[in-house]
């Protein structure tokens, strides 16, 4: 008896004492770790761009402009804790030379403008109030100077350098230093106006840089260049591959910028810079543009849930503070985020796996809540599937995966699956199901189950999968859009795909269950009227506020008689597809075939980013007959739809002429135009 006992002890003890899976290279280090689980932060742009309406400075702009009158560091701080954000990137050079702070390396600085009489300091001020928040604080050093004389020869490198010096030790803690991809071109360069190419891989002396940050930052992540320790996605919209590998190789194939690459030899893991409103730094014109809920909801499930951070850019207005739309909508966005994920479903489910390597690494290791702790399969296992049962049905429609990275990102292919009354079914996600790494988080359509089953079917090698949660995210209910093209099509959209959309064409508020209609794909609408729609949440029964889109006409009511051609364009419903016109032709005309009683109409310009040259001055004729004459007082700054009412009058031919545009240039543009 005593024997067996021993060997049941022995055999316990050995099964809970199973040697750990070795790493499956490259790893991260332990700094990259802990950037990782930052997973947002924000970036702000600020500088001369800023008070002068630029993206790009030619590095010409007068030092004298700067000149923020209600500065606040600690409002950006307390805004940006409140919206979540874990640190702050400031532009402390942007690429047209300027600098925040009063660098002793090149006069073009903030000492030389009129801010606080030439005493201030913005990389001090943003710091200290980062401190005081308890925020981690960056630099953004732009290495492309276009005000240097000396860019592009010897003397700049040392002079960026300097810079790099002065900002690595004067400031405290740096968790990140950020080099700009876009490097030389044409500039300003101390009065030369001209053209300077370099080779980025080599001009600055990255690793000099690299190892002056280093040394005292130790904890610091380098953000592009050829010493970068965690790397730019390819875009500025917002999001990363579904499938994302921290890894990469040193092959120049750009795609894997945006999905890494399995057999990458460095951990380089992705970054998602994008910022709230269209621009990087502020311009009134943005001000209706600032992204929507749902939109930084996407971004969030597209950068943080595909195994990246979000760094999230804040455009600091001109009396130098975040503007108020930006900071509400982002604590929205925080505060969503936060709703979604909150009652994790997995909890107190009970948690078995097919194979695992002993108790140490059991499958209960997934739901304990410690980072530390991960189920992991034996060595010969590259696969493997987990289930959760729960005591009563539950709805589900997110669920989020850790691997325990320390040992390296390997899984490669999974799928779930739900059962419910002893019924199979998979679940289909809204994006493909590949890898892990530090975070994965699969959305989908909600589901009822009893039990949640995830298989792993290919991995690098044996599972090392720290942590698995999952959530019933309520339904984000948005207004839905609505917009018709030139073919008269109606397309109605949700921006949650767990939502039913529901309409009307009658101008009558859509009732679910009574008058409103449910929408299930794009339809013809031939007429003049007002559609309604609604966002609708079977689940809760709850219904979004009510879109409304009045719509004009049909073009086949009409001839159009100006202009000969984009027309199309220009009643499509879209504010991105822009018809130009030189000024001395720049007159929409249609004839109705039937008279009509003409009450007004709207102008919409150009939504581009950067757009330019809005009609800002008018007149519109009916048969003949001026009725409306006047300006688009403030278009230029806010390019929002412009629409006109007068006393209605009974005619057959309508006539809008352009008499100017905000640039008083040779032509103008015109996204949409409308009669009514
Ligand atoms: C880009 C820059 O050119 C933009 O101005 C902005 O700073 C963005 C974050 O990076 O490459």
């Amino acid at each position: 008896m005593k024997k067996y006992l021993t060997i049941f002890i022995s055999a316990i003890l050995l099964h809970s004492c199973a040697k750990a899976p070795e790493p499956t290279g490259p790893i991260p280090s332990p700094e990259q770790i802990a950037w990782h689980q930052m997973e947002t932060y924000a970036f702000v742009h600020f500088g001369l761009n800023t008070f002068n309406d630029l993206e790009w400075g030619g590095g010409d702009t007068p030092a004298s402009t700067f000149n923020p009158t209600d500065l606040d560091c600690e409002q950006w701080a307390a805004t940006l804790k409140a919206c979540g954000m874990k640190g702050v990137i400031l532009t402390a050079k942007h690429h047209d030379g300027f600098c925040l702070w009063p660098t002793k390396s090149t006069d073009y600085n903030i000492s030389k403008s009129p801010y606080k009489n030439g005493k201030g300091d913005m990389v001090r001020e943003l710091s200290d109030a980062c401190r005081k928040y308890g925020l981690k604080f960056g630099i953004y050093l732009s290495p492309w100077d276009r005000n240097n004389a000396e860019y592009g020869f010897p003397g700049y490198v040392e002079t960026y350098h300097q810079q790099i010096n002065e900002l690595t030790s004067n400031y405290g803690p740096l968790f990140e230093f950020w080099f700009d991809g876009a490097n030389g071109g044409t500039g300003y360069y101390g009065g030369a106006n001209e053209r300077r190419s370099i080779n980025a891989r080599e001009y600055y002396d990255y690793q000099r840089a690299k190892d002056t940050i280093i040394n005292r930052h130790p904890d610091a992540m380098i953000f592009g260049g050829p010493c970068q320790t965690i790397r730019w996605v390819g875009n500025e919209q917002g999001w990363v591959g579904a499938t994302n590998w921290a890894m990469l190789s040193d092959s120049e194939n750009y795609n894997q910028l945006t999905y890494g690459s399995e057999d990458g030899a460095s951990w380089i893991p992705a970054e998602v810079d994008v910022s709230i409103r269209p621009g990087w730094f502020y311009h009134q014109r943005e001000d209706h543009q600032v992204k929507t809920l749902a939109k930084l909801v996407d971004i969030y499930y597209n950068s943080v849930g595909h195994n990246a951070n979000l760094l999230l850019n804040f455009p600091v207005g001109l009396s130098g503070k975040i503007y108020p739309q930006d900071s509400l909508r982002a604590m929205e966005f925080y505060q969503t985020i936060s709703n979604e994920l909150k009652d994790n479903l997995l909890l107190n489910a009970k948690v078995s796996a097919d194979d695992e390597r002993g108790r140490k690494f059991s499958a209960s290791k997934v739901n304990d809540g410690n980072p530390e702790t991960y189920w992991a399969t034996n060595d010969d296992y590259p696969y493997g599937s987990i289930a959760f049962k729960f005591g009563e049905p539950v709805m589900m429609n997110r669920v989020l995966f850790q691997e325990y990275i320390a040992l390296g990102q390997r899984v490669k292919s999974f799928y779930l699956e739900g059962e419910l009354d002893g019924k199979w079914f998979k679940i289909p996600t809204f994006d493909t199901t590949t890898t892990i790494g530090y975070k994965r988080i699969v959305r989908f359509n909600t589901v009822k189950l009893d039990k949640l089953v995830i298989y792993f079917e290919d991995s690098r090698g044996p599972l090392c999968i720290s942590n698995i949660e999952a959530y019933c995210a309520p339904a984000l209910l948005s207004e839905p859009t609505i917009s018709r093209n030139f073919d008269n099509v109606v397309t109605i959209e949700s921006s949650d795909q767990n939502t039913e959309i529901y309409y009307t064409v009658d101008g009558s508020a859509p009732v679910v269950g009574d008058n409103a209609k449910k929408y299930d794909k794009p339809f013809i609408f031939r007429d003049k009227g007002t559609i309604k729609a609604v966002s609708y949440d079977a689940l809760s029964g709850k219904s979004s506020a009510v879109s409304t889109k009045t719509l004009p006409l049909p073009h086949e009511s009409f001839k159009v008689i100006s202009p000969k051609t984009g027309f199309d364009k220009i009643y499509d419903g879209s504010g991105f597809s822009v018809t130009y016109m030189m000024m001395e032709d720049a007159v929409v005309e249609l004839e109705y075939n039937e008279t009509q009683t003409i009450a007004g109409f709207s102008y919409l310009p150009s939504q581009g980013r950067d757009a330019s040259r809005h009609i800002n001055e008018y007149e519109f004729f009916v048969d003949g007959k001026l009725v409306s004459k006047g300006s688009f007082g403030n278009i230029k700054n806010n390019p929002i739809e412009q629409v006109v009412n007068f006393e209605p009058v009974v005619g057959k031919r309508v006539r809008f002429v352009a008499k100017g545009n905000t640039d008083n240039a040779k032509s103008c543009n015109i996204a949409e135009f409308r009669v009514f």
